[in-house]
Order: structure tokens, then sequence, then C-alpha cells
């Protein structure tokens, strides 16, 4: 029997959200090929249960899904491990990190396949050539080792999404309670995780989105996103959607015909879209996404520097005062922005980087007087090899490099990496990355966002008593105080390490 195990990794504590990567990698196959499910977020101890399956003698191929972060580090010791004591199992990697960082992927000794991309027709095309002994190389979307040479075969155009098969999500529910996915956040007490959509149409130089699918976005119609939807409703009590999609808001039409389909539904939902993308949107259309239950969407605002923002958004026409008008039209909509920013860009001198995280800072408190509704979220700035990009060779120049050896990536200073606490770029000095995370702690106690909805009135207003002498200030050095009583309330929700938002 030729049967295949698909793993997720380890990803978060809590609040797990529907393995979207395994599912509709398990659709490929779906009637093709015997399969199980594997998510290390709902097993004590995955290896346990991988090797239970392994030692049937059963499957001879091992599928992993691998992010940054600390899904990297679950998939690196395991497959490694697989590789060591069943020497037979044929182990194919897949998602952004595999497609980003192939070249140490696929000279590990322990990735034999990597699925570059979109895997629904180069996974079952690549089973089937693995037990015809077709060749490869007519095959898209596949990075290999033949004669130690790296072999990348062609990009396939992206699909119609509409004509790929459902999600299995019966399947999933016999491996693990599709109820336990759903979580419980701002939005609602049942969350779904659902994705509409593959790549972006736009090409900023810092995303990991853009090596991948180089301004290619193809989504699936209104239609089907709300037959699924409504079957995560009714099937499964879902009340709420987060969109995973890197754009979900591409399409003003898609989105108003959504709108429209799910309006009486009760569900609340979320996505990530663009300022200068939904600032083209009629008021209608945004009126009727809020009276259709959207109740915030996450933009990349990234920096309140016009130049900055011109090196980064290529494509784009987000500007400072755009970002600001935005956040203020928002208001009359009852749609809440969640802004994200990326301080700690590279620049000529070190005063210049430290002098652009102060008018940062300067930009997000301007923005809060605006809409203090507007949720914040602070990234600290870690490249993304988009060969060729301005920033990116600004970032090579300026001394960053990438582990070659995969394993390096376990090291600790390269998983905070990841998690773009700690960036490892020279050009960013410890002063400064304690200014950034004390001034976002500072912030957070000012701010208590309206997703932390687990603290009280009174506890709102004891926080930002307490913060606003430094708020007012600009004093965020040690702001351990505030740290504390973060920890014991807010269980502040850190969107860097485990997700975007929502928790
Ligand atoms: C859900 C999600 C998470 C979840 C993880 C949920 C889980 N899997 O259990 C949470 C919230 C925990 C998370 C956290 C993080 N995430 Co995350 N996450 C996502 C998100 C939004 C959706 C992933 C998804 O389900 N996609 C839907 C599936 C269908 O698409 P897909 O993964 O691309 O799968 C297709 C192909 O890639 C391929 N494929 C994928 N896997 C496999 C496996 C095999 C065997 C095969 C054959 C093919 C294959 O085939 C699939 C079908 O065509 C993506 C963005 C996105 N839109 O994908 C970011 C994304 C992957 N995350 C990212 C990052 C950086 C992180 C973090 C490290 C930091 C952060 N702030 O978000 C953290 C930490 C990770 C951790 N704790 O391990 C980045 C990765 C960027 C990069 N540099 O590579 C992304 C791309 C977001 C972004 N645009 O920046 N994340
Ligand atoms: S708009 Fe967002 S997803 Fe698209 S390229 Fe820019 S950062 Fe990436």
């Amino acid at each position: 029997m030729h049967k295949v195990l698909l793993f997720n990794p380890w990803s978060a504590h809590y609040g797990w959200r529907i393995p979207n990567s395994i599912l509709q990698v398990g659709a490929s196959i779906e009637g093709k090929w015997d399969y199980a499910f594997v998510d290390g977020n709902r097993e004590v101890d995955p290896w346990q249960t991988l090797k239970s399956y392994l030692d049937t003698g059963e499957f001879s191929y091992f599928g992993c899904t691998v992010m940054p972060g600390p899904q990297l580090k679950q998939a690196i010791i395991i497959t490694k491990k697989i590789k060591e004591l069943y020497p037979i199992i044929t182990t194919i990697w897949g998602g952004y990190f595999a497609s980003n960082q192939y070249k140490s992927c696929i000279t590990s000794g322990f990735v034999d396949y990597i699925v570059d991309g979109p895997g629904d027709l180069a996974f079952p095309n690549l089973l089937k050539a693995l037990e015809s002994g077709d060749s490869l190389l007519l095959i898209d979307n596949l990075i290999y080792l033949e004669n130690s040479k790296i072999l990348k075969t062609k990009r396939e155009t992206l699909l119609d999404q509409d004509s790929l098969p459902q999600l299995p999500y019966e399947k999933l529910d016999t491996f693990y309670s599709l109820k336990g996915y759903l979580r419980k956040s701002y939005l609602g007490k049942h969350t779904a995780a659902y994705h509409s959509s593959f790549g972006c149409p736009f090409t900023c130089s810092f995303c990991a989105v853009v090596p991948i699918y180089n301004a290619r976005w193809k989504g699936k119609s209104a239609e089907l996103i709300y037959r699924d939807v409504k079957y995560l409703k009714d099937v499964h009590g879902a009340d709420a959607v987060e969109f995973h999609d890197n754009n979900f808001f591409v399409s003003e039409k898609r989105t108003i015909e959504f709108s429209k389909l799910i309006k009486n539904e009760n569900i609340k939902w979320w996505g990530e879209g663009r300022i200068d993308t939904i600032n083209k949107y009629k008021d209608d259309s945004l009126k009727s996404m809020s009276d259709a239950g959207c109740k915030m969407i996450f933009f990349g605002a990234e920096t309140g520097n016009d130049e900055i923002l011109k090196q980064m958004d290529k494509g784009g026409t987000q500007t400072a005062e755009q970002i600001k008008r935005f956040a203020a039209r928002m208001k009359k909509f009852d749609i809440i922005p969640e802004y994200s920013f990326v301080l700690g860009l590279p620049a000529e001198t070190e005063e210049q980087v430290n002098q652009q995280i102060d008018s940062d800072i300067a930009f997000i408190k301007e923005i809060k007087l605006i809409n203090p509704d507007t949720e914040i979220i602070i990234y600290i700035y870690s490249p993304v090899p988009t060969e060729g990009s301005e920033l990116y060779e600004s970032v090579k120049q300026n001394g960053f490099s990438f582990p070659t050896k995969l394993e390096d990536w376990l090291e600790p200073q390269w998983q905070k990496f990841d998690l773009r606490r700690n960036p490892l770029t020279p050009w960013l000095k410890p002063y400064m990355i304690d200014k950034i995370q004390g001034f976002e702690t500072v912030l957070n106690s000012q701010y208590p966002t309206v997703s932390d909805f687990k603290i009280s009135a009174l506890q709102r207003k004891v926080m930002k008593l307490i913060s606003s002498f430094r708020y007012n200030v600009n004093f965020y050095k040690y702001p351990y105080e505030l740290k504390v009583l973060q920890k014991i309330w807010l269980r502040y929700r850190r969107p860097e390490t485990e997700g975007f938002s929502l928790d």
C-alpha cells in the first residue's frame, strides 16, 4: 500500500486553526491515494502518532507543510528522524518556507522533494510519476536534486480556483474534531479559518508572497466561498470566519457579491487587504461589507515615510496622507482598521535608522488620535529573499545573509528571527529594538484594543492611567510595571509569534 502521511507541524499553544494547507493537499489526492492527517497542534506527542502510522509499513510518502518559526522546528526534527529511521519513505515539503528557502531544504539530505507553490496538481502528479517512473521534468512547481544539482521546474499558471476539488472537511473531522478548530476570538465563539485565494497582484519588496506568486492572484468565486462558510456554520457551528488570504479584497466585485450572500447568516468576518485598494471601494460597498458582518480588516500600513513606502510598495499608491485619511474614513463604517507597521529598515547611517523609528512612532501616535479604534501591530523588519528587489539588495549590502544549512534555522537566534522579534539585521542596534518593544508595551497599555476582549472596563482604565505619563513624554525604557499588568490581565496576544490577530 502506498499511503500518504500529511503532517501539519505544531504552531500555536492554543486557538488552533483549521490546517488549510494539508487539508487542500489532502483534497488533491482524495480518491486516488489513501492518506492520514497528523496535526502537531492536536497531538501531545506527534512523533508517537507518526511513528505508529509508519510502523504499519503501509505508508510510502511523508508530506509536511512548513512555514517559518516554530513550525519549522518540528518539521526539521521530525523529517530528519523519519529519514534516519525509515529511509524508504519519500519526504516531500511544501509551504512558504520550503519555497522561499528551497536551497537549504533540498540540500539538507532529508527532504527529497519540494512542491514550490500550489500543490493541487504538482503533488498528485509527483506521486504518480514516482510510481510510474516517468520524468519529473514535465511537472510544474517542483524542486528536487538530480546528480547533486538543484532542478526547479516551471511555475504553473494559477488554476481556476473553483475547479479545485472540495476540501475534505469530513475526512479531517474523523482525525480531529472540526469543532476543536473553531476557536474563540474577538469575532465570535467559534471562529473558522478559510483561505479563498492564492497570491497577490502586488510586489512589495519585503513580502514572502512575491517570490512565489510574482504578482499573480486567483480567487474562488463568492458563491463557492459562501457555500463553504455556510457548511462550516450549519454543520459545525461556526459563527465567525477569518480569511487567511494574503489579499482577500483584490476584487471589489467579489467582496460585494460575498457580502450580499453572507449578509443574513449572522457571521462576523475578518480579512487582509491593502489600504490603496480598499480606499478605492465605493462608500456603498464599505457599508454593505459592514452590514454583512465585516468587523475588522488587517492592512499593511508599514510606515509613515513616503520615501520608504515607495521603496517597499512597488506597484502600489500608498502614501502617509492616505493612511491617515483612510483610518478616518473607516470610522464611518464601523469597520476597525488593523494597521501593521514594519520598523527597523536599513538606511545609510545608524542615525537615520534610529530617526526613522522615532518618526514611525510619532506617526502611529497620530493615527491613534485620528481613529483611536485603529489596532496597531508592530513588526521588526526581517528580510525575505526577494532576489533582485531594491530592498533585498540593500539588505545584503548592509551585511545580512540567511543560513545556508537547514539545521541552522534551529538556532535560537534564527527561531527568533522568524518571529520578527530579533531580526539579526546588523543595522538595527539593541537600543533600537528595546525602544520599539518598549513603545509597543506602552501603546498597548494606553490603548488596550477591542480584540483584547478578556479585560474589563476597569482594567482598561487602570492600564491607561498608569501608562499615560510614559506615552505623553515618549518614555519607553524598561516598562516593567506595564509588562506585569499585561501578563496578568491581557495574556497579551503576540501576533508576531502566534499569528496575525484576533485571539
Ligand atoms: C494560518 C497561518 C498561520 C497559523 C498557522 C496555522 C497552522 N498551519 O496550524 C498561525 C497563525 C499560527 C501562523 C503563525 C505564523 N506565521 Co503564518 N500564515 C498563515 C497563513 C495566513 C495561512 C496558511 C494557510 O493555511 N494557507 C492556505 C493553504 C491552502 O495555502 P498554502 O499553505 O500556500 O498551501 C498550498 C501550497 O503552499 C502547497 N503546500 C503547502 N504545504 C504543503 C505541504 C505539502 C506536502 C505539499 C505537497 C504542498 C504544500 O500546496 C497547498 C495547496 O495548494 C499564511 C498566509 C497564506 N495566505 O497562506 C501565513 C504565513 C505562512 N505565515 C507567515 C509567518 C511569517 C508566520 C509567523 C512566523 C509570523 C507571523 N507573524 O505570522 C508565525 C509563526 C509560525 C509558527 N507559530 O509556527 C508568513 C510566511 C512568510 C515567509 N517568510 O515565509 C505567511 C506567508 C504570511 C505572510 N504573508 O507573511 N501562521
Ligand atoms: S500587498 Fe501584501 S500580500 Fe501583496 S505583495 Fe504587498 S505585502 Fe505581500
